[in-house]
């Protein structure tokens, strides 16, 4: 087995003040329209007429503004701040726990971005894949993927229909029914606090909008989630929690076996570390499951570094079951803070400027490798549920073998591409 660990260059990576040691989710320079567990959607007049996807769901009045769905060149930063009432970062505390796993900080000052032209065409392809989804009459794969992160905001409505909820267990009742060691786990389980309840407030908007990326519901207004609607359900387990979203490593570890032991096929972790763990490199290495893994944040300053030489962990991992992550601004360029490496970083996905969902029925919008990941997982996770004849590995294969390639990530990933939905749909496997 192969250790990347390096003293010397782990004190080096970090977002913002990220010590060595430390586990933490990857969103940068987020942009929180709110994040309050009792929160109000705290939006001001939203036109269609901003941004791409207005078309995309008839009650959508947030769907309009994610334009890594259907990017037609007019997603505008400066419209986006005229729009919305709030913009915020949605972290903001230095981590100073050297034995921890945790949030990212926001990253680089976005003036830069006030006046990026968006670029058609820089989005997911997903619409054919949709149609293509929705249109077939072949039987779809259930797919359970496990968000290892902080919490989600269970209630949010539109999560409703989006929860993996455990077969064998009764709620609320106390009793463990199922006997799998743990009481009570309806959506999951809260390794952090070692519960069921799996939502404590704002600490938790981070894994409430991953899960939002990947599975909210693309009818009834709100968001769209990559693979919202399908036979795709969300498995959540928060490891990581409080105000600075901290967790240990073997707590993530623990929620990996969880997934692994409950059903789940494909796992997204918008996190990561300088430090090597053993324990954490040993359960991703043995387990089945497919990960998808931010590439990171970059460094003290917010530049993206190079993990071939810097290693993060878990992404730069060199397991074949590791999708590790990029994050795409809408004009088809790396984000300034997103990490790369010819040969850790495997593709892109969309990572500026995401609207998704956080607790309290609210929505915000967040940017970073850590909003990057979950576009792969649901996309890994809606192709693996309509092509019911490939595998896992097939599934990894067909996204890298699908990018759709970019000047700007050619050299600093392997695939050279952003992930194009519709194309892996019709991915061929090679005749063995
Ligand atoms: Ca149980
Ligand atoms: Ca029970
Ligand atoms: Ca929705």
């Amino acid at each position: 087995m192969k250790h990347f660990f390096s003293k010397a260059l782990a004190a080096a990576l970090c977002l913002a003040c990220m010590p060595a040691g430390s586990l933490h989710t990857f969103a940068a320079e987020s942009s929180s329209i709110q994040s309050s567990c009792e929160g109000d959607i705290r939006v001001s007049s939203v036109s269609e007429e901003y941004g791409p996807g207005a078309l995309l769901s008839g009650l959508g009045q947030y769907t309009s503004f994610q334009w890594y769905l259907d990017n037609q060149g007019t997603f505008l930063l400066s419209s986006l701040k005229q729009k919305f009432s709030s913009i915020n970062y949605a972290h903001g505390f230095p981590h100073n726990n050297p034995d921890a796993v945790y949030l990212p900080l926001p990253g680089y000052n976005t003036a830069g971005y006030e006046n990026l032209k968006a670029v058609a065409g820089i989005d997911l392809n997903i619409i054919p894949a949709w149609e293509q989804y929705d249109s077939s009459e072949e039987e779809k794969r259930e797919v359970v993927v496990a968000i290892i992160d902080t919490g989600v905001d269970t209630a949010h409505p539109d999560l409703e229909g989006a929860l993996w909820t455990n077969p064998g267990e009764i709620p609320d009742d106390g009793v463990d029914n199922d006997g799998n060691g743990y009481i009570d786990d309806i959506h999951g389980w809260n390794f952090y606090m070692d519960q069921a309840s799996l939502c404590s407030g704002n600490e938790d908007s981070h894994g409430t909008h991953t899960a939002g990326i990947i599975a909210a519901g693309r009818e009834g207004g709100g968001v769209s989630g990559i693979a919202g609607g399908s036979q795709v359900k969300v498995m959540v387990l928060k490891a990581l929690g409080g105000p600075m979203g901290i967790g240990s490593p073997e707590s993530i570890v623990k929620a990996i076996r969880y997934a692994e032991a409950n059903g789940a096929s494909i796992c997204n972790l918008s996190l990561g570390t300088t430090r090597y763990y053993e324990n954490l490199d040993q359960a991703i290495r043995d387990s089945n499951m497919l990960f998808v893994i931010a590439a990171g944040n970059g460094d003290d300053g917010g530049s993206g570094m190079d993990t071939d030489a810097t290693p993060v962990y878990p992404a730069s991992l060199p397991y074949d079951n590791i999708i590790s992550v990029a994050s795409l601004n809408y004009d088809g360029a790396l984000a300034q803070s997103s990490n790369y490496g010819a040969s850790s970083v495997d593709l892109a996905a969309p990572g500026s400027y995401i609207l998704s969902t956080v607790p309290g029925e609210s929505y915000a919008f967040y940017s970073g490798t850590s909003m990057a990941a979950p576009m792969v997982t649901g996309a890994a996770a809606l192709l693996y549920s309509y092509r019911t004849d490939l595998e896992l590995k097939d599934i990894r294969q067909a996204l890298l073998d699908t990018v759709h390639p970019l000047d700007s990530l050619s050299g600093k990933t392997v695939s050279g591409g952003i992930v194009d939905v519709g194309a892996a749909f019709d991915w061929q496997k090679p005749q063995e």
